[in-house]
């Protein structure tokens, strides 16, 4: 409801005069909350205090803290997100691409009098390393209506009001991202029905984004997916400057030769991305070499004056999925979120008494004692209806977030404003029977082919086909902001650009055993012995043996020291089934059709990869 006599609320004196306070000024008179405040990553531990006087936070041990978002708002929501341009080029298949003008009015419209009684937090923020040359396409102001987003914030980014002074002082002060989040009423607004009114818009070509209808991660903290996925990777397409992609990174430092790769990787969801990036060595290799950790969600990249392709990870924070995060599958996210670190754990289970957190996986069964323990929807769990006892306690989508200074396994050099430069390049997908344990192909156009292949099988029966792949390009399919031919052609023309390209590789810990579909590999610390071999055949030591997808390592080149497996399970993972592989590539055919102007160097590596299969079987 809008009240009829708005008083404006005032713009804090610490806000220049110029384009962000004319932004802020333009949104308060359409969203019309009741006041307005700047934000400084120094305020935290003032607005900590205030959100657990207002019930928006809930102490969870030392320097912890919960957080519950309304119970029909705890993803992203993929359908109601929008990339808009004035420019209908840029519609692709994935992107949801509307026309810049008709977004434009109807998020105006939905945004009247939205903020009444309540505050605007004006959050100035950096999704980049301070000092890198991207710097520049990182800057962003977000407004939000949340008290709970701005804390999440301050842990992703890096917000500092001193940016608005740069911005004044800038010979291009309009070059921010124009970020405005408005959470609407969560409990009514039709999510998931026909009458669903939230709607989260990326402007691509305006640089700004606009979400109305969620308070929650990836829909609200504006910085991450919106800005640094969406786009920047519009920006870097634009520019021609660089790569913006949904890919962890992390460095692999052999001590006794005192030589350090960086690895980035690109995993659709629920595959062990975040895991992987945090990654510990396994016993039998801890003493000669150390894994560090740079980022595990998103990573921008380009093309270093030495000619190799560098990364940084943009973001200052870890926003992990909590379910089955425990000391065995990940110790340092574990260690992340120790006592002290500040860390917001949200939408998991919560004892009201003691303060503790919990969700599934955390440890084998749910807490013996259930006194003072509530589920993720607040309902103690000794009141939860007897047909939901089976239900989880945490949500499946939980989260945690924590900034990266509380990772231990951080690289020295993660701040560097150089970057990294990045020698591998993992696509890693969950399939059942097909994908070998790792497999390196050759060449530019093969690596953006397997990228551009990449995907998750579809889990449950009504996903697709038993063992068919829902596509995920590059794990980008949420994020992608133009179109798939294009997106292809930008990453080509980056990779021709680098003299020492990295190389590609495709990973797979999920391989099942035929006959009674336990995982044939056990993973987590272990995948580090194939990225060891991935390395050292880059590195020319190995040489695995050639397949029609590519190079697989043999038994004997892998390092299994400490390590219990079958040969028969190792024969199994590093084996190559060109039937099924065949069958894979005619659902690849009508993939990549999709695709308006795919760079014919992608089509020739499919149609290669296809006679190399129909060769081995010549009928
Ligand atoms: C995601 C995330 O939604 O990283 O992919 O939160
Ligand atoms: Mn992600």
């Amino acid at each position: 409801m809008t009240p009829q006599n708005f008083c404006a609320p005032q713009i804090p004196d610490n806000v220049p005069t110029g384009p962000v306070r004319d932004f802020i000024a333009h949104w308060a008179e359409i969203t019309r909350p009741d006041r307005i405040v700047v934000v400084d990553a120094s305020d935290d531990p003032g607005l900590l205090e205030k959100a657990l006087t207002a019930g928006e936070l809930r102490p969870a041990g030392e320097g912890r803290y919960y957080s519950r978002s309304h119970p029909r708002d705890t993803a992203r929501s993929e359908e109601r997100t929008v990339v808009a341009t004035s420019d209908p080029a840029d519609a692709g298949v994935y992107n949801n691409w509307r026309p810049a003008e008709e977004v434009k009015v109807e998020l105006s419209a939905l945004l009247q009098g939205e903020s009444a009684g309540k505050t605007m937090y004006v959050v100035p923020y950096l999704m980049a390393v301070p000092g890198s040359f991207l710097a520049r396409h990182a800057v962003g102001v977000e407004l939000t209506d949340d008290l709970t987003v701005v804390l999440q914030m301050i842990r992703m980014a890096r917000v500092s009001t001193n940016f608005l002074d740069e911005l004044a002082e800038s010979s291009d002060p309009g070059y921010f991202v124009r970020g405005v989040q408005v959470s609407g009423d969560t409990g009514n607004l039709g999510q998931g029905t026909d009458a669903d009114s939230r709607l989260f818009a990326t402007i691509a070509d305006e640089r700004t984004i606009i979400h109305y209808g969620s308070a929650y991660g990836g829909n609200a903290l504006l910085g991450k997916i919106a800005h640094a996925l969406r786009l920047a990777s519009y920006d870097g397409h634009r520019t021609g400057d660089f790569l913006a992609e949904q890919f962890m990174l992390l460095g692999v430092t052999d001590t006794v030769t005192g030589k350090t790769w960086h690895i980035a990787g690109g995993f659709p969801s629920a595959s062990g991305k975040t895991n992987l990036a945090m990654t510990l060595p396994p016993d039998a290799l801890g003493d000669r070499y150390r894994v560090t950790f740079y980022g595990d969600d998103i990573a921008w990249m380009w093309v270093g004056d030495d000619g190799r392709l560098y990364a940084m990870n943009p973001e200052h924070g870890v926003f992990g999925v909590a379910r089955d995060t425990n000391e065995r599958t990940n110790p340092a996210a574990m260690e992340a979120i120790r006592p002290g670190t500040g860390t917001i754990f949200t939408n998991v289970a919560y004892n009201d008494v003691t303060g503790e957190v919990w969700w599934e996986g955390r440890t084998p069964s749910t807490p013996a004692d259930t006194t003072g323990w509530r589920d993720w929807t607040g309902t103690p769990i000794d009141e939860r209806d007897p047909s939901d006892r089976d239900a989880p306690w945490a949500h499946p989508n939980s989260r945690f977030t924590t900034a990266l200074t509380n990772v231990t396994t951080l690289a020295p050099d993660s701040s560097a404003p150089s970057g990294v430069p990045v020698d591998l390049i993992i696509f890693g997908g969950r399939t059942r029977d097909r994908e070998p344990l790792a497999r390196v192909v050759e060449g530019n156009a093969a690596g953006v082919y397997d990228g551009l292949t990449l995907g998750a099988e579809a889990t449950f029966a009504a996903e697709g086909l038993d063992g068919q792949l829902r596509y995920d390009p590059m794990s980008m399919r949420p994020f992608l902001s133009y179109a798939e031919g294009d997106y292809a052609r930008h990453w080509l023309d980056i990779l021709d650009r680098l003299t020492t390209p990295p190389t590609f590789a495709h990973v797979n810990w999920f391989q099942r055993a035929p006959e009674d579909g336990r995982y044939l590999w056990p993973g987590f610390r272990e995948n580090l012995r194939v990225l060891l071999w991935l390395l050292a055949y880059r590195d020319g030591t190995v040489t695995g043996t050639p397949t029609p997808v590519g190079t697989v390592p043999t038994i004997e080149e892998l390092d299994l020291r400490g390590l219990t497996i079958q040969d028969a399970d190792l024969s199994q993972l590093l084996h190559v089934d060109t039937l099924r592989w065949e069958q894979e590539l005619r659902a690849r055919t009508e993939h990549l059709a999709e695709f308006r102007d795919l760079p014919d160097e992608v089509w020739q590596v499919h149609r290669r990869t296809a006679a190399a299969l129909a060769e081995e079987h010549p009928s």
